[in-house]
């Protein structure tokens, strides 16, 4: 049995080293040259806990290859970026052109199976792009069609930064077209998930996952709102929620500079999309969320103005601020969809003085971030900055700003000692 993954990245690399390292033999495809010659060298070119170990233990042995071009296998799994363009529409472009991409490859009794994160229907306009390309083989479009060809939707569920464990251990929702197709998927997933693989439709399996995401993004919203709440009513965020959380039917999430990252930013907006008149409370988290950037912004320029007003011989120019953390969350080096990056460059167009950040992950700035941003160790900043704003509750900025006496602006309940308001702490 041959397995190809379609789309390597940080959801297909992980899936095919996982197929490849249970002696499976899988055929990696990617539009990206340098993924695919990267891969094959038996090396990985994203960030993931042990996953360069196992890519090169699969391709050293021979069950993983990678490829640009599609070759014969026996299922197909593709999992391929789904971004939103312009008004927050989804992008179903890139599964378009990979189900064309494997069509030439397609015979009878093969399974092709769908894990981006996709819209409700995704699954079914598949079947009807395959069905054009490929008029000779029968493609299933509701429960009861015997098919050639058998199609799912499955969708992923992993955590960044967790990736191999997770693959192994969560559940899977498998979502057939029919009841044969999630048979032969979850055939496919018993390879290595341990987790239960529970079977419904696709059309479900596709909201399953959308609506995974949007839950948490509606949890994250209250607890944005709440952070802004709180710092109106001087009370400290961090220890309501924590007296809240004792409550036996109450569990908050925490506030923070935003929410970032490529799932839970943008999924909620595909259910939006399609029913913008029913998905309410999902819209409104989605624009809480993406206003408490601005929001931390306006926070900074308050304490600018402080700092001034307590300084008169100082201007604008003489104030340093530091910027503390700029990855998506917590102990990980991605800056992809990251609101403190947002942030940081946002402040750099607007602030005169000189902005220092820290991002002990990272070696050198983005070139897509503001040229004025400085990258300092976290050893050299203390000793420069007039204002702190901790953007990201990285392990590493932990005890660091227990005997400050700056103005700090903690988006993410860094410090431990609260003085004034939650959000600008003076601690003196
Ligand atoms: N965040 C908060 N407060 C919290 C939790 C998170 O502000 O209490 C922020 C983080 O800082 C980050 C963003 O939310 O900016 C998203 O982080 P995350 O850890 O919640 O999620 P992701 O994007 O790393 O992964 C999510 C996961 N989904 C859920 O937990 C429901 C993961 O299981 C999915 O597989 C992944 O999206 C995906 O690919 O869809």
């Amino acid at each position: 049995e041959i397995i190809s993954v379609v789309g390597l990245g940080y959801i297909g690399l992980p899936t095919a080293a996982m197929l490849s390292f249970k002696e499976k033999t899988v055929i990696g495809v990617d539009v990206n040259k340098h993924a695919v010659d990267t891969i094959n060298k038996g090396c990985i070119h994203i960030v993931e806990p042990g996953l360069s170990e196992v890519v090169r233990q699969v391709v050293g042995k021979g069950f993983l290859k990678a490829t640009t071009v599609p070759e014969p296998a026996d299922a197909f799994l593709i999992a391929v970026p789904t971004p939103f363009v312009g008004e927050f529409q989804p992008d179903v472009s890139y599964i378009k052109s990979a189900c064309s991409s494997i069509a030439p490859c397609l015979k009878k009794g093969d399974l092709i199976i769908l894990e981006s994160t996709s819209p409700v229907g995704t699954t079914e306009l598949m079947a009807e792009w395959l069905q054009e390309a490929r008029p000779d083989l029968k493609f299933p479009f509701n429960e009861n069609d015997i098919p050639d060809v058998h199609l799912a939707y499955c969708p992923e569920r992993v955590l960044p930064g967790q990736v191999l464990r997770e693959l192994v251990e969560n559940d899977r929702v498998v979502g057939g077209v029919t009841p044969e197709c999630s048979r032969r998927a979850k055939e496919l997933y018993n390879i290595f998930v341990e987790g239960e693989c529970v079977v419904t439709n696709s059309r479900t399996a596709e909201m399953a996952k959308l609506t995974e995401n949007s839950f948490r993004d509606v949890n994250i919203a209250f607890a944005n709102e709440l952070s802004i709440i709180c710092d109106k009513e001087n009370i400290d965020v961090w220890e309501l929620i924590a007296l809240a959380n004792r409550h036996p039917r109450v569990n908050i999430l925490k506030p923070g500079a935003g929410v970032g990252g490529h799932c839970i930013a943008v999924d909620p907006w595909f259910i939006v999309a399609k029913s913008p008149d029913e998905a309410k409370l999902i819209k409104t988290a989605r624009e809480v969320n993406d206003s408490k950037p601005l929001w931390l912004i306006e926070k900074v320029k308050v304490a600018i103005a402080d700092c001034l007003l307590e300084n008169p011989n100082k201007s604008v120019n003489d104030i340093v601020i530091g910027c503390y953390g700029l990855a998506f969350k917590p102990d990980i080096d991605d800056l992809r969809e990251s609101p403190a990056v947002k942030i940081v460059n946002m402040l750099a167009e607007s602030f005169a003085g000189r902005i220092v950040v820290c991002e002990p992950h990272i070696n050198s700035l983005p070139d897509s971030m503001n040229s004025k941003l400085e990258l300092l160790e976290i050893t050299k900043m203390q000793p420069v900055t007039e204002i702190d704003v901790i953007l990201v509750a990285h392990s590493a900025f932990s005890g660091l700003f227990e005997d400050s006496s700056k103005s700090i602006i903690d988006a993410c309940g860094v410090v431990k000692q609260v003085s004034s308001s939650n959000n600008i702490r003076k601690i003196a």
